[in-house]
């Protein structure tokens, strides 16, 4: 192993750790400025594979940044990935354990199911001929950061702040999603309105994405695999004790409870 592989699975195990024990990190870029954007990816790539000794495994990929509201919010400017493993889905409807999480935030979002492989660059119609099935869904983030800043290489590397994920009923592939409306409501206040639309004009389009995006690193989007398309809207921070609900206008609803802090939950 040379040094840049060594340091490159050390920064995985500090994230990694910084996950498990939900307590933040200082950002890398601070201490390591000469990383780079593949790199990051690589540090990413090593988190996962501690995740995979585990037992966990791989189902699928999360887009980052495809809406303006969300780039304005973070201050990035570049579409990100991330990877999705078993242990992060949680139950529709469950309760969120507060204590496994720094600062959690919340996001609506779409998911899509996929029934055949993507690789590469694909076209739209490819990309959609390659669902069968969309969903509702909410995404859990929580940076393993101080703070929640980062620059784009910590939140790569950091699994683009990836933590959980919940899904809604999944819709037929041939419902439109290029604009839904998308209600997230805490405790029963909506909290951020917005359209799938918002979603690089149309969600299908962040899917294409993945597929570019995964194939650059050699990862193939395999049949069975989820894929969220990214928040319509800014990521709102996650109350303790409460309900969350992402509603749609035309493709069922999401929801999820979180847990008072000192008595945790399922997840
Ligand atoms: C990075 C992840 C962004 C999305 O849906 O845009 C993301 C972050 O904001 O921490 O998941
Ligand atoms: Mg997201």
């Amino acid at each position: 192993m040379n040094n840049k592989q060594h340091q490159t699975q050390q920064l995985a195990e500090r994230l990694d750790k910084a996950a498990i024990t939900a307590t933040a990190t200082p950002q890398l870029s601070q201490d390591y400025p000469e990383i780079n954007l593949s790199q990051a990816y690589q540090i990413q790539q090593a988190s996962i594979a501690r995740r995979l000794s585990r037992k966990e495994k791989l189902v699928g990929v999360k887009m980052g940044f495809t809406s303006r509201a969300k780039m304005v919010q973070m201050g990035v400017e570049d579409l990100i990935w991330g990877q999705l493993t078993d242990s992060m889905q949680l139950v529709e409807g469950g309760m969120l354990n507060m204590q496994h999480y720094v600062h959690p935030r919340i996001e609506p979002e779409i998911a899509f199911r996929l029934k055949t492989s993507l690789k590469g660059k694909v076209s739209l119609t490819e990309a959609m001929a390659a669902v069968d099935g969309i969903a509702p869904a909410l995404e859990i983030i929580d940076s393993r950061y101080a703070n929640f800043k980062f620059s784009l290489t910590d939140v790569v590397a950091d699994n683009s702040s990836s933590s959980a994920f919940v899904l809604g009923p999944w819709c037929s592939p041939g419902e439109n999603i290029a604009n839904q409306a998308m209600i997230l409501n805490i405790n029963g206040r909506a909290k951020e309105v917005g359209s799938s639309s918002a979603i690089l004009g149309n969600p299908y389009r962040s899917l294409v994405e993945a597929a570019r995006l995964a194939g650059e690193s050699g990862l193939c989007l395999e049949a069975g695999w989820t894929v969220l398309a990214g928040a319509a809207t800014a990521a709102q921070a996650l109350p303790a004790n409460s309900h969350i609900q992402l509603k749609t206008s035309g493709l069922g609803d999401v929801h999820l409870y979180t847990s008072d802090p000192k008595q945790g939950g399922s997840a």
